[in-house]
């Protein structure tokens, strides 16, 4: 075996959600994060001589330390709900998209219980309209949370480097809440499967081009897991929009453990690769490293506008590396297709090299 090859978790389950599509300022377009991803990145790393690890099947524990029950009793169900309603007939589409949001601007202060049509429920947790709930994406979501903590029980274990080809992604969930294509949040729970194993202190550096609100959501008033990351400015009109500023830096027992490094529009390798470097140094003083790892950051990716080449995701994967922290690579986001899986080999090699 090739003494750089890294255990690339994954699971076939992940294939089972199919957003299709997305309904973003009025319109359905084609959903990005699409199951094709999957043998994208798989098809890649076989042949960069990676290990391939089919996921087992993981208790609940650790990511009920994460989410709110009720999230995950509605993600569990609302497929079924919405297959049980008139949809078929009424709309002739088999995915659950919210239609309302219990937002202060309705609510009012008035008392409010949970709606009784799923697609006014919906808007409970969802927190925007591109993230749709169709059959298989329970499924999905739940093999992706099995690849984050089989991932990081191999690092507990002794491995210097896992991967876990987590989709959909997870980084925008947030405690009790959904979005951004993301249902469960993958790395926050292969953080906290990692404290669980013993490293007292787990820094996440997210290199996803959006700001990982949820995962900042999930640690920001906890001390035992810093959040670091790198993204495109949300003041310039990105994704996530109202987090992911400069001065957001945790509070109470968390308060200085959350670090948000935003770049400007078109910022390319060596910008974004000076943040990774603050972040790696910031980190450093853990005792183990989640990396969300989105490859959107990239120059052909649909999604953003940053300018990151494949040889930035290297040099990032040397920086990470060079912590000597074992670590957990999860997949976040990252949609050209063509160049995606190549994109998550050259990080990992940089990083398994370094
Ligand atoms: C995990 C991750 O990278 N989530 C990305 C969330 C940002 N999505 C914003 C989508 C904005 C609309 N994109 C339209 C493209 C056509 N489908
Ligand atoms: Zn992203």
């Amino acid at each position: 075996m090739d003494q750089y090859a890294v255990p690339v978790v994954w699971s076939p389950q992940t294939r089972l959600h199919d957003p299709r599509h997305e309904v973003w300022v009025g319109v359905a377009t084609e959903g990005t994060e699409r199951a094709a991803r999957v043998d994208a990145i798989l098809d890649a790393l076989r042949a960069g001589g990676h290990d391939l690890v089919e996921a087992t099947v993981q208790p609940d524990d650790v990511l009920m330390a994460v989410h709110e029950p009720e999230l995950l009793g509605f993600l569990r169900t609302a497929a079924d709900r919405w297959a049980a309603g008139p949809y078929r007939d009424l709309v002739g589409q088999e995915r659950v998209v919210p239609y309302l949001f219990p937002t202060p601007a309705m609510t009012a202060g008035l008392p409010t219980r949970p709606a009784v049509a799923v697609h006014a429920d919906a808007g409970r947790f969802a927190y925007d309209t591109m993230t749709l709930v169709g059959p298989g994406t329970w499924e999905a979501a739940r093999a992706a949370v099995d690849c984050a903590i089989e991932a990081a029980s191999l690092v507990a274990a002794g491995a210097r480097l896992a991967y876990a080809l987590c989709r959909p992604p997870g980084h925008h969930a947030t405690p009790a809440g959904f979005g951004g294509s993301c249902y469960l949040n993958n790395a926050a729970v292969a953080a906290q499967a990692l404290r669980r194993s013993g490293a007292d202190r787990v820094g996440i550096v997210d290199v996803d081009a959006h700001q990982g609100n949820g995962t900042a959501a999930i640690f920001w008033d906890r001390a035992d897991v810093r959040y670091g990351s790198v993204h495109v400015d949300p003041g310039a009109g990105w994704f996530p929009h109202m987090v992911g500023y400069a001065d957001e830096t945790g509070t109470g027992a968390g308060a200085g453990a959350t670090r948000n490094l935003p770049l400007p529009e078109g910022a390319g390798d060596e910008p974004w690769l000076a943040a990774v470097a603050e972040l790696a140094g910031w980190v450093s003083e853990c005792d183990a490293l989640v990396v969300s790892l989105g490859v959107d950051a990239a120059a052909d990716d649909p999604e953003s506008p940053l300018q990151v080449t494949a040889e930035g995701y290297r040099e990032a994967g040397r920086l990470l590396g060079a912590t000597g922290l074992p670590a957990v690579a999860v997949q976040e986001g990252g949609y050209h297709l063509p160049t995606l899986g190549g994109l998550v080999a050259a990080y990992l090699d940089g990083h398994a090299r370094s």
